[in-house]
């Protein structure tokens, strides 16, 4: 299917790019390149596919079995802005849009989506905030049970007015460009998801240390505090994977250097990499504008920088004066790869793009002047077309800059802003947030959007940035921190040290406690790592994922699911003991008592200090392993298999050496077949050749009575519980494996 024809101010062609996933374009005049800065390459064209029928100006969009899914009011350049205007219905929901504030539901909402540097998204400081750092135009619309999904490929502004202005209507227009619109037929969301990975291109694997404990700050004045911090770690037993060096490391904030407080970069890193710490530099776009910085020459030399007119455009930014790249073109993404080279030459592993919306301190727009011209690999564009992408190409290039260095490694590159399909290149930290309760609660929304938004590796910064943090907020903050996809504790310059062991021994078992279910979790949630990289899969699901026939599951927005099996239900408020838990359809178990719950219904957890409500799903199989201090240290050679009963479940084990990028693998499905009593574990044949776990350690749940464990018809030694209602053994490993509890 592919028909062209006339609509309101222009001409639109309509083409099915897979059988549930439809495109409409619309020019005023001509078309342009049909090149995007989300998606790499479009599939060749479906046949029986889900259609769009025109009335008027009307329009409906049928899925492949002709059923309407969305009514179309307009599509069109009505006021000279491509414009689609769709109707809502009273019950609809609308997820995704990747970064925003204000609920895990934005209808009811206006954003626009334009890039931009936000110092503290909180109401009392922004109380009109429309617009944040990262920008996704793509929505999900939850029907009744039934969802389809709306992307609209343009790096220029938009504006998503999402039932705020007339309620039964969602409204999108852009400033700039085309019309380019894909249509998500549906009916489930993790269809359309994935449909939207595979569009705009998914997380590739990340090294398995960029999944442990980070810690941040702003900054670490000298290269012995960095040191220190690191030893303190090691001294308190607190595991940690990464320490950051933010913008204090600079010599006068010119990227790509140190400064005289961190004389021996090199050996710092050395030192850190004994204690088993990787390094991760901040990296800001603007380049100091000083005729002796060999960055600046060089960059002259490439022609690098962003012209306004014939002159490169000079704004301000820590450095003072900057010039910036103009990360659109390839060429200059590969000089900035080659600057980037001093950073891993003095042993820094990982790369931190900030300010790169980009931030621009010299007008009230705190971005480039709109009239700034990119040359693109489409040809020129002015800044106001291609605002948006800029984030996620200066990504692009800090990511070749790391593969340049490592090509054999999988590169850890984190950014504050994007566009759709910025995971290909990075993965997206919210940015600043403050040290308080509201935003605490705020980051479990925001994260769950972005997970469904293509964006599986995100992450707030932990204990809050602006202000300084208490004590209790910190300890319930890591709890919640431990189960998101990044890790990072973090915050601003000015506020108290918020390190783990900085708010007395009670919090700081807290801290370690969180972190330490961390590392013991990591096989279950590389696993998850491993199937979002293949199919686009969210790590951190809202409920509504997998339940997206329960209303109730799609109002719940302080609640999360980490995989399919665990259910995280966070503490968001001071002071309380105790909070309440909405469990979806199905049985679910108290993790931390031999409780067990039907779920669709509300309980109470209790929740003191030192404990996050978690809830495993029945049939659920969670691989743990033990705790150790960094990820070098990562051993699944005995791997402990937890294994909560009531229905039917299974797991896919994943392990491979943590950082090579096309390194040998271990995947395994387990599978969980319940019987009354007790039930058969079965373990399929692997795939791959990475060496497997020598010994399956099985710890069976809410088994009361005396059982009897065979293994491949031998009756085994199994050791039983009767407080903890467990029953628990030994395998060890091998290819045909079956366990029968009975
Ligand atoms: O204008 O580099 O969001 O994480 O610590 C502030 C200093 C610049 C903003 C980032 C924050 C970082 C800070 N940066």
């Amino acid at each position: 299917m592919r028909k062209e024809f006339a609509i309101e101010g222009g001409r639109a062609r309509l083409s099915a790019i897979w059988p549930d996933v439809l495109r409409l374009r619309a020019a005023r005049e001509k078309f342009g390149p049909d090149r995007s800065f989300a998606i790499d390459r479009l599939p060749p064209a479906a046949k029986g596919a889900a259609s769009l029928a025109f009335e008027g100006t009307g329009f409906k969009v049928l899925d492949e079995v002709g059923r309407v899914i969305l009514s179309g009011r307009e599509a069109g350049f009505k006021v000279g802005q491509p414009t689609i205007a769709i109707e809502l219905q009273e019950r609809d929901r609308i997820f995704g849009l990747g970064e925003t504030t204000g609920g895990m539901n934005k209808r009811g909402l206006v954003r626009e989506l334009w890039n931009i540097d936000i110092l503290g998204h909180t109401k009392a400081i922004y109380p009109g905030l429309k617009s944040l750092y990262v920008s996704i135009p793509f929505a999900i619309i939850l029907r009744d049970g039934r969802a389809c999904g709306i992307f609209w490929d343009n790096p220029g502004r938009q504006v998503w007015d999402m039932g705020g202005t007339k309620g039964d209507e969602l409204r999108v227009s852009a400033e700039t460009g085309e019309l380019n619109i894909y249509f998500f037929a549906g009916p489930t969301v993790e269809g359309i998801v994935k449909r939207f990975a595979e569009l705009t291109g998914r997380m590739p694997m990340p090294p398995r240390w960029g999944l442990g404990f980070h810690q941040c700050r702003y900054s670490y004045m000298t290269q012995e505090r960095v040191l220190e911090v690191a030893r303190n770690f090691r001294e308190k037993q607190i595991p940690c994977d990464a320490l950051y060096l933010d913008i204090d490391h600079m010599r006068g904030y010119r990227v790509f250097t140190f400064n005289n407080k961190f004389p021996r970069p090199a050996e710092m890193t050395k030192d850190l990499a004994a204690y088993g710490f990787r390094t991760v530099a901040i990296v800001d776009p603007g380049v100091k504008n000083d005729p002796q910085f060999g960055v600046l020459q060089r960059g002259l030399q490439e022609n690098a920088f962003v012209k306004r007119g014939k002159e490169d455009y000079v704004g301000r930014v820590w450095p003072g004066r900057v010039k910036f790249p103009d990360f659109y073109r390839k060429s200059v993404r590969q000089w900035w790869a080659r600057e980037q080279q001093v950073l891993h030459r003095a042993g820094v592993a990982g790369v931190w793009n900030d300010m790169n919306e980009p931030a621009n301190f010299a007008l009230k727009t705190k971005t480039l002047p709109l009239d700034c011209v990119h040359e693109t690999e489409i040809g020129p564009k002015t800044h106001l077309e291609v605002h948006n992408a800029y984030g996620s190409e200066m990504a692009k290039a800090s990511r070749a800059g790391v593969l340049k260095a490592r090509p054999t490694e999988r590169p850890f590159v984190i950014t504050r802003d994007g566009y759709a399909g910025v995971q290909k290149h990075a993965l997206v930290w919210t940015g600043d947030n403050s040290s308080n309760w509201e935003h605490l609660a705020d980051s479990i929304s925001m994260l769950l959007n972005l997970s469904v938004s293509g964006v599986p590796f995100c992450g707030a910064d932990v204990g809050g940035f602006l202000d300084s943090c208490n004590g209790e907020l910190l300890g319930r903050w890591m709890m919640l921190g431990a189960f998101t996809p990044f890790f990072r504790n973090h915050s601003n310059i000015g506020t108290r040290d918020q390190e783990p062991w900085c708010f007395g021994e009670e919090i700081e078992a807290v801290c370690r406690g969180a972190i330490q279910m961390r590392y013991q979790l990591l096989p279950y949630i590389y696993a998850l790592f491993d199937r979002a990289a293949r199919d686009g899969t969210p790590i951190m699901r809202p409920l509504w994922w997998h339940y997206q026939n329960d209303p109730q599951c799609a109002a719940t927005q302080d609640e999360f699911l980490l995989g399919e099996s665990l259910l995280v239900a966070p503490v968001i408020q001071p002071g309380a003991q105790a909070r309440s838990v909405y469990l979806p359809p199905g049985t679910w178990h108290d993790f931390w008592s031999p409780e067990t719950f039907r779920g669709r219904a509300h309980v109470l957890a209790e929740a003191p200090l030192s404990r996050i409500p978690l809830y495993l799903k029945a049939g659920a199989i969670v691989p743990f392993v033990p705790v150790a201090q960094h990820t070098g240290e990562y051993s699944a050679e005995t791997v402990t298999l937890q294994i909560w009963p009531g229905a039917d479940g299974s797991f896919e084990f994943y392990d491979d050496d943590g950082i090579s990028i096309a390194g040998e693998f271990y995947r395994r499905r387990i599978e969980w077949r319940d019987r009354d009593p007790g039930g058969v574990i079965r373990f399929h044949p692997p795939t791959g050749k990475w060496k497997a776990p020598k010994v399956w350690r099985i710890i069976a749940h809410r088994i009361t009575r005396r059982a009897r464990v065979l293994a491949n018809g031998a009756e085994i030694e199994a050791h039983r519980d009767r407080d903890m209602e467990i029953v628990a053994f030994e395998v060890e490993n091998s290819r045909d494996i079956e366990i029968v509890i009975a």
